[in-house]
Parts: C-alpha cells; structure tokens; sequence
C-alpha cells in the first residue's frame, strides 16, 4: 500500500476474554490472513501475538492473548495469565470478547482485570449461533445498564461485513502517531515459530479433549536453503499414553499431523516444506518453572 497524505494513525489493540469465546478467529479476521491458530479447544492460544493491519493512514495493531484461565493452576496456567495481565494496561483500545447472549462467573473474572483507564468494546461474538434472535436485545439492554463499556458490538467474527464495521468503530480510538510497522507487515513473529504454531493447532485439532494441555511443541531446527524451509519438531507430552494417541495407530496421526502442517505451510510460503515431526515424554513439564520458560512461555 502507498503511504497516504494525511497523517498516519496508529494503535495497539487486545483481544481479551475467557477461552474459546473466538479471539483468534476474530484476530484472522481482522488482520485478512491467519497469524493465531485456533481451534474448538481452550489452551490454543498460549502467546501473545500480534497482527498487523494498514488501510489508508491507520495502522491498527492487534494483540491475541491466550483465554483467562480461572481453573488450573499450574505453571503453564500462570504464565499465560500473566502474559494477558501484562498485556491489558499497555493498549489504546480492549475488544473484550463473550459469546453473544453470555455472561458468566467466567466471563465476569475476566472483566474483573481489565484497567479502568482503557476504553473497551463489547464484543458480543458466534452471533450466528444465536438461534432465537429476538432475546438479544434484551440481554445487549442488561449489558448496557450493567457495565459502562464505550461500546457494544454483537457480531460473527465468520461474517466479513460484521468485521469490516468492527476495524471502522476501533479506528475511531486509535491516536494519531507514527506507524510502527512496515505497511505489508502481517505479525511480528517469525516463520520458526509459525511452524510450531501450525503444528500444534493440528495436534490440537486432530486429538480428542484430554491431550492439549499437557502437550506442546518445540521446534528444533528450522533452515532455509532457496524456496525450500527444512524444519525437524518435537512434539511434547506428559505421558507414554499420550505418546501413543499423538503416533495413533501405525502412526496414522502423527503422519496426518505433519502432512497437514506441511501442506498449509506449503501454499502460506510458496515453497517446498520437509518437516520431521518427534514425540517426546516430558512428565509433569506444565508444571516445571524452568521447562515452561524453556519451551517458550513468557
Ligand atoms: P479463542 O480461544 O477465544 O481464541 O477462540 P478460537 O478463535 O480458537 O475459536 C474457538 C471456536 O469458536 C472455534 O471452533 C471457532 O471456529 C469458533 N468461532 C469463533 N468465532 C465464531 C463465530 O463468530 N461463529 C461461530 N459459529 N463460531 C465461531
Ligand atoms: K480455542
Ligand atoms: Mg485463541
């Protein structure tokens, strides 16, 4: 995009609420390209990530954070709430984000962190899912008389003109200042850690409720030679069980996890991929300190 005229305008903008409530989708969403992965399952997300979009004069920089946890409390547990925490103050605008027609103890705890001096939308998400629309009327009006959000947004992060109309009513909040990033920049994270990424959403996807959140992925080699990315992961469980639900059987899903990991990365590059994925046992890793740093938690 050619730089416009006008001054340049530009801003950070998180993403916040309770697990699964559609962050990421609507991070993609906004941005136009897929820099968070996402999933049905809570404990997708597990970093801060930033995607970047510029239209006309206005930079706008949004910021996924990983889902409020206010159950387990282990290690991991801590330092992704932290990683939310450290994220909240430091912003011009806060998207909170709950299911359309929902507010619970969850949704509410979330609330409970947010800094006063930020303004924050409501955005009431998965409209679509609402069958009986006639009732959320009445629950934005409760909403409205309850809590002094700046605004109240019920949209589906899966319909373009909703998101569209979003980015317009965030733009309002963003000051006037230089860009930070470059005008084609998408996120500030590398292809190295796109790939551990991308791995780890298949795993998610492709596994049953139990594993995500004693799992994770470490990537241990990541070379470029040309168009071709030569990449070796280890994937990381808890337990020898787990190991065996990772290979399944043959090791049928370990190979579906890799070929789908490979194939997107494939047509997001536009290079060849060689991907080596590893199944390791680290037990009691997410509850270690040092391990949880050393995988790269904040
Ligand atoms: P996060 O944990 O808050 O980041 O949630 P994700 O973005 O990973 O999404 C959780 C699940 O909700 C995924 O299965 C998404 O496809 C789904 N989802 C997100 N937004 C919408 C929406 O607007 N409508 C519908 N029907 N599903 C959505
Ligand atoms: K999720
Ligand atoms: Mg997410």
């Amino acid at each position: 995009a050619a730089e416009p005229a006008g001054p340049q305008r530009c801003g950070f903008i998180a993403i916040v609420g309770k697990p699964n409530v559609g962050k990421s989708t609507l991070l993609n969403a906004l941005v136009g390209a897929k820099v968070s992965i996402t999933s049905r399952k809570a404990q997708t997300t597990r970093h801060r990530i930033t995607g970047i979009r510029t239209e006309g004069a206005t930079q706008f920089v949004f910021v996924d954070t990983p889902g409020y946890q206010t159950r387990h409390g282990n290690a991991l547990n801590r330092a992704l709430n932290k990683a939310v925490l450290g994220t909240v103050g430091d912003v011009d605008l806060l998207l909170f984000v709950v299911e359309a027609g929902r507010f619970d103890l969850a949704d509410a705890k979330v609330l409970a962190l947010l800094p006063p001096n930020v303004p924050v939308i409501l955005v009431a998400n998965k409209l679509d899912r609402v069958h009986r629309r006639v009732e959320i009327a009445p629950w934005l009006r409760s909403m409205q008389e309850r809590y002094p959000f700046a605004e109240f947004f019920p949209m589906s992060a899966k319909q373009p003109r909703d998101v569209q109309r979003l980015l317009a009513l965030c733009e309002r909040y963003l000051p006037e200042q230089p860009w930070m990033y470059e005008a084609d920049d998408l996120t500030d994270r590398s292809e190295r850690f796109l790939a551990g990424e991308l791995v780890r959403e298949k795993l998610f996807r492709l596994t049953g409720d139990e594993l995500p959140y004693t799992s994770t992925v470490v990537v241990d080699r990541f070379e470029q030679e040309g168009e071709l990315r030569r990449i070796a992961a280890t994937i990381i469980v808890e337990r020898e069980s787990h190991k065996g639900i990772v290979i399944g059987e043959k090791g049928e899903r370990l190979k579906r996890i890799g070929t789908e990991t490979r194939q997107e990365l494939e047509r997001e590059w536009g290079g060849k991929v060689f991907l080596e994925l590893w199944v390791k046992v680290r037990s009691g890793w997410s509850d270690d300190e040092a391990r949880v740093r050393a995988y790269g938690y904040e």
